[in-house]
This record gives C-alpha cells, sequence and structure tokens, in this order.
C-alpha cells in the first residue's frame, strides 16, 4: 500500500514537473531557446521572416539554427546586407549546424545565410531581421493564468488519488 502511495505521488510529481517544463517552453515570460524555422530548422525555402514575426522573443532568450553541417550557414549582417543577401569583409560565419545566438541586449538583429553567394537568402527565405525588446512580460501580472493552474491540477489529481 505505501509502494503504491509513492507511485502515485512519485506520478504526480512528474506530472506537474512536465506541465511546468511545457509553460516554461511555450511561454515568453521565461528565458527559452527559439529553433529558427521550428521542426524544419533553418532550411531553404522556409518562410523564417513569417516565422520569427510569429514569435514573441525578448533579451535573454536563444536563437538556435539547426541544419546539416555545409549545407547552410548563419552570419549576422546589417540592415544594408541584409536587403541585398551579401556578406560584408570579416563578418562572422557559424558553420556548427547547431549555433546558438545569445540575445544579449535590446537590438534589431538581421540574419541570413550566405552558401550560394547569398541564392538561399535571396531565393530560399534564409533571412530575418528581429528586433530583440527588453520587456519581457513579467512574472506577477499574468501569474494566475499558467502558473498556478499546474500546480493547482497537480494538487487535485493527487487528492483524488491518495
Ligand atoms: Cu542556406
Amino acid at each position: 500500500m505505501a509502494t503504491t502511495n509513492i507511485k502515485m505521488i512519485t506520478i504526480v510529481i512528474a506530472t506537474i514537473s512536465m506541465m511546468t517544463l511545457v509553460i516554461s517552453i511555450s511561454d515568453p515570460r521565461y528565458p527559452r531557446t527559439i529553433v529558427v524555422g521550428g521542426d524544419k530548422g533553418w532550411t531553404y525555402g522556409v518562410d523564417h521572416q513569417a516565422f520569427m514575426n510569429n514569435i514573441e522573443m525578448f533579451v535573454g532568450d536563444k536563437l538556435l539554427f539547426q541544419y546539416p553541417i555545409g549545407q547552410h550557414d548563419v552570419v549576422e549582417v546589417d540592415a544594408e546586407n541584409f536587403e541585398k543577401c551579401t556578406v560584408p569583409p570579416g563578418a562572422k560565419r557559424h558553420t556548427s549546424g547547431k549555433d546558438l545566438i545569445n540575445i544579449d541586449k535590446e537590438k534589431r538583429r538581421f540574419f541570413i545565410c550566405s552558401v550560394k553567394g547569398g541564392h538561399h537568402c535571396r531565393d530560399g527565405k534564409m533571412k530575418f531581421g528581429y528586433y530583440f525588446a527588453d520587456n519581457r512580460p513579467a512574472f506577477e501580472s499574468s501569474h494566475d493564468s499558467a502558473g498556478s493552474t499546474g500546480i493547482q491540477g497537480g494538487r487535485k489529481l493527487g487528492e483524488e488519488k491518495l
């Protein structure tokens, strides 16, 4: 009997942990890592600007560019090079296939793929500009909506089972 209770408690704790994890991944109130392009990743033909326009990101978040090594790269450029899909001399190319970019300050930033002389950027939509603001929504302001739902759900579950 005691063993069953421990199992139940473990399940309840695991459930709460998972709920918390899901909330923290999907909730822009928490620092998070956004995979550029979602499931498709940093890929030719995905409208990355449209994807990013639907994402809420703030200072403290991270961008993760995922792609097969050698097929693409990631270059941060200024607005002018962004428009032309060109890479200025000395620009840093990220080529690891899982490039993590820290958003460390409030700023508009531009990212392109420079492969094939800008062909991926121009014709494959492998480019986006994004203004990373420093006004992440406060924890307190909407704490009731998500923060306590998980805990209440967990407690209710526990009372019923135990
Ligand atoms: Cu590319």
